[in-house]
């Protein structure tokens, strides 16, 4: 039987957002003067903290140049990199391969939608609003973002905040996530779990994912089956999704 919910994680998942992230926080950084600038290689590992406050908090304890003019500032810094990644945001950043069709025929097949990410709801908001119009948000049942929850992933509080408001057990839902936290935060809420890695979590370890695929799959693009549920085949759809589920 397909899900009843569909509960999306965001940045990696959706879209391949976090080198926009990792921009606004190293334009943050040099807008106040702080001597920082996170390279690729130094954020794949700060991405092992999720929620940017606590990652920005977490790269203070390594004692950095000019940490003392950033104590106290946390929550000022956060907010002024939320507003340049929203910004870039609007720009445009395309979704993943297959995410506007799933999302699509989940909406004309009467599929409840959610959103569970740690990333902060302005964020989410200038994300959908330009891939999927201005109207994007409506079309997910509960947004489940950033401090809403105390812990963020991997705890799996966000997931379970999500399953509350849809008043859906774990069982009749299916959760898409990119990252090893995410799949953490997903599986500790009893949620059957698609991983498509992305750029900062491709070749990491995903152990209990449902399947691990290089991404939802466009009928001229296949996704790579690359463990788990889905061999064989090249789209994740509403059909696929209830015979793997029938399948356990
Ligand atoms: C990924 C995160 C977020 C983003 C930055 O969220 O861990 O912290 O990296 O966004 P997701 P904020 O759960 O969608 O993968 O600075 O707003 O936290
Ligand atoms: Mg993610």
């Amino acid at each position: 039987m397909i899900p009843k919910a569909l509960i999306f994680d965001v940045d990696g998942t959706l879209a391949e957002t976090e080198e926009l992230h990792r921009q606004a926080f190293n334009e943050t950084f040099a807008a106040e003067l702080l001597p920082w600038h996170w390279d690729k290689s130094a954020y794949r590992r700060l991405l092992d903290v999720a929620g940017g406050k606590e990652r920005i908090a977490h790269f203070l304890t390594s004692g950095p140049d000019g940490a003392e003019r950033a104590v106290g500032r946390i929550a000022e810094l956060h907010a002024a990199k939320t507003r340049r990644y929203t910004a870039l945001a609007a720009v445009g950043a395309p979704l993943r391969p297959g995410v506007a069709r799933l999302i699509r025929d989940a909406r004309r097949a009467g599929v409840r939608l959610a959103i569970a990410t740690t990333t902060s709801l302005p964020n989410v908001e200038a994300l959908l609003g330009a891939a999927l119009g201005a109207d994007a948000l409506a079309l997910f049942d509960v947004v489940g973002a950033g401090d809403v929850v105390p812990a963020k992933k991997p705890a799996p509080d966000i997931y379970n905040y999500v399953l509350d408001r849809l008043a859906l057990p774990a069982a009749a839902c299916v959760a898409f996530e990119d990252s090893t936290n995410g799949l953490k935060a997903a599986l500790g809420a009893g949620l059957a779990t698609i991983v498509t890695p992305g750029i900062y979590t491709e070749g990491d370890d995903f152990p209990g994912a449902f399947a691990v695929l290089s991404d939802l799959g466009e009928p001229d693009a296949p996704y790579r089956h690359l463990a788990g549920a889905g061999g064989g085949e090249a789209l994740v759809t509403l059909d696929a999704l209830g015979r793997w589920r029938a399948a356990g």
